[in-house]
């Protein structure tokens, strides 16, 4: 079909062909025969298009099938007797009156629809409306619904257990002004590192206290479980702050949940969440502790599943799949990792009755007992598939400390029953002291590490908590040698002393060493820093407990002015990066533990010896004190008796088998 006038795509019009004048007669013969030819075409075109339509345009009983799905959900077919068609499953009907009220019927559900969508589009606009802090709120008060629900399901009620004899929960005022003022000052300190935290980092694992916000790491996995909350109970609670310990208790009963997808150091969650909710449940005989610390516990239990029973590392809460971290020697599980369990792990077959978590852990004594040490020492790896050690390093710091430190005080914390944790003890402590423990040129007596046969002449800030072990453990110590061991703990309070003393801020440094003229100092630029860590603070304490010997509340209140002045900060207590500098940076971590231990062990220094007495009390290794369960000798009303004596069977079976 052509047009008289083209119009091409680039709408430019093009004239006519002109060939030579046309007669005006002519002109209008073609111009009829054009038109006629036209309206032909025109007529034509129509003919098609309605001939097209009928046959191409859209069936309208798919329309109505399509209706259908709605109607046939929403209105219950009638039986409608004759004159009805059924097209797929669908009632035309036949009349008009039926055709009306069947339009009617579509109309009220379309109506129905679109006030349907309306209303979720109002719901909709309506929560965009509100600030993030209130959506937030809300799915928060969602979620902690939901996790009531969880919660009531998994707390059955626990067995009934006669409480240990629980002395020296609080008081421990000391007489004298100055040192009342010394603990007063203490207790501020605490109340600017929780209330921070508070502010900042509520439920975070730790605070940024320049930053001003929450932070983590990957121990406690990619979840906010409140570490700091956790950890800061029982020194709340011994502080007489009882109003920060109910707020903690709360955030915990209805927030702290183990139910996540999150991969978690076995170690750490076991000393500072189950080790930090045993104490607080002893301390204050809140039920909620106690149940969360059985809850958590179960969710490490899968760790143990390794073809020798040494747990891995890093166990994932919810799928219960452990493995081990990429650094340790060839697959190893570490030393005062797996080591480092007893102490909670006995406190809660006591509490459940259930053998498992006793039966787990002596498990693993068993299977050190067996094995050969190479000169005499536990080396820091283990493989857990094996069952063979990894390299032959051997340390009292880092990967070993409190393998050793967890020997002497589950001797200690069954009244010294456990006579095999005991002996286990002392033949570490002699072989350590034999390859490890040497006497610098210039006259310190110093913990260095074994690698391969070698001594390396390094002590780590870590190792400076053997002090107070020595102190420990001098009672009770093979052939009476107990004053060798307190004198020994003395030696290593005041090395550690000297590599605080030898610095610009006076706080000490990560490592130090003894070599090449080196004397308690760092060496390199990467253990320079300073993180808020106790062990130096707890071995004077200990001394202090043993001694009385003034010094060691004196050095302990250089360490606090120091923290005082150089970690302070607005928004909390930092670590810094290099105790030699006078203008030091900040690492803007709030660690967990300084609040747990920290902060505790130089409360303690400066109270009086009754509170938390080192006979009725043995402290974890993150500082969160158990009782001893003297289990000989409880007295016990009533209908647990009964119970009693199973605990009592259990235990004394299970070191039975051990000592012979
Ligand atoms: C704490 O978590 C515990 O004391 C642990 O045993 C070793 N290190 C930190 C503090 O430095």
């Amino acid at each position: 079909m052509t047009t008289p006038a083209l119009l091409p795509l680039s709408g430019r019009r093009i004239p006519p062909l002109n060939l030579g004048p046309p007669s005006f007669s002519h002109h209008r013969a073609t111009l009829r025969l054009s038109e006629k030819f036209i309206l032909l075409l025109i007529l034509s075109a129509f003919i098609t298009l309605c001939f097209g339509a009928f046959f191409f345009l859209p069936d309208s009983s798919k329309h109505k099938r399509f209706d259908l799905g709605l109607e046939d959900v929403l209105i219950p077919h009638v039986d409608t007797g004759k004159g009805e068609k059924d097209l797929g499953g669908f009632l035309i009907h036949g009349q008009g009156h039926d055709e009306h009220r069947h339009r009617e019927e579509e109309e009220r559900l379309r109506n129905k629809i679109r006030a349907d969508h309306e209303r979720a589009l109002e719901e909709a606009k309506e929560k965009l409306k509100k600030s993030r802090e209130t959506i937030q709120a809300e799915i928060e008060t969602e979620k902690n619904k939901i996790a009531q629900e969880i919660k009531k399901k998994e707390t059955k009620p626990l067995p009934p257990v006669p409480l240990p004899n629980l002395i020296g929960i609080n008081g421990g005022e000391p007489e004298d002004e100055d040192t009342r003022e010394k603990r007063e000052k203490i207790k501020e300190m605490m109340k600017h590192a929780w209330s921070n935290y508070r502010k900042y980092g509520w439920g975070h694992n730790e605070l940024k206290p320049i930053a001003m916000k929450g932070h983590s790491t990957n121990i406690f996995g990619s979840s906010k479980m409140g570490a700091t909350i956790v950890d800061a109970l029982d020194t709340l609670y011994i502080m007489g702050l009882h109003e920060e310990f109910k707020e903690g208790q709360e955030w915990i009963d209805h927030n702290l949940d183990f139910s996540v997808n999150s991969e978690v150091s076995v170690f750490e969650v076991n000393i500072r969440f189950i080790g930090g909710l045993l104490a607080a449940y002893y301390l204050s005989g809140q039920e909620v502790f106690k149940n969360k610390a059985v809850q958590l516990a179960g969710k490490l239990l899968p760790a143990f599943n390794t073809p020798t029973g040494i747990p891995w590392a890093m166990v994932n809460l919810k799928s219960g799949i452990g493995r081990n971290w990429g650094w340790a020697s060839a697959g190893s599980s570490i030393l005062a990792e797996f080591g480092t369990l007893h102490m909670e792990f006995v406190h809660l077959s006591y509490l459940t009755g259930d053998p498992v978590y006793f039966q787990k852990v002596m498990h693993i004594r068993k299977l050190l007992q067996k094995m050969d040490r190479p000169d005499g020492l536990y080396p820091n790896y283990l493989n857990p598939k094996t069952g063979r050690w990894g390299q032959h390093h051997t340390s009292v710091g880092g990967l070993g400390d409190s393998f050793y430190e967890y020997l002497l005080k589950a001797w200690l914390m069954s009244d010294k029953t456990d006579i095999e944790a005991r002996k286990m003890y002392d033949d570490a402590i002699e072989a350590i002291e034999k390859h490890l423990i040497r006497t610098s040129n210039g006259g310190l007596t110093f913990i260095g590490e074994w690698k391969n046969g070698h001594l390396e002449r390094k002590m780590g800030h870590l190792t400076c908590f053997a002090g107070g072990m020595f102190a420990l453990g001098a009672d009770g110590s093979r052939k009476d040698k107990a004053g060798h061991y307190l004198q020994l703990g003395a030696e290593i309070a005041h090395t550690c002393h000297e590599s605080y003393d030898r610095t610009v801020l006076k706080l000490g440094p990560e490592a130090f060493k003894f070599d090449g003229g080196a004397e308690a100092v760092a060496v390199r630029q990467n253990e320079k820093y300073y993180i808020l860590r106790p062990e130096v603070i707890e071995t004077y304490w200990y001394m202090w407990r043993f001694t009385h010997d003034p010094k060691y509340r004196q050095w302990g209140w250089e360490a606090t002015e120091a923290i005082e002045k150089y970690c302070r900060v607005r928004g909390g207590f930092s670590g810094i990066k290099d105790v030699y500098s006078s203008a030091p940076a900040y690492d803007d971590v709030q660690q967990s533990f300084f609040l747990a231990e920290t902060l505790k062990y130089l409360y303690l220094l400066f109270s009086n010896d009754d509170l938390l007495p080192l006979d009725h009390w043995v402290f974890n290794t993150e500082a969160h004190p158990l009782p001893v369960l003297h289990l000989a000798n409880t007295t016990l009303s009533g209908n647990l008796d009964l119970r009693w004596h199973f605990l009592s069977k259990l235990y004394w079976d299970c070191l039975g088998s051990l000592n012979h």
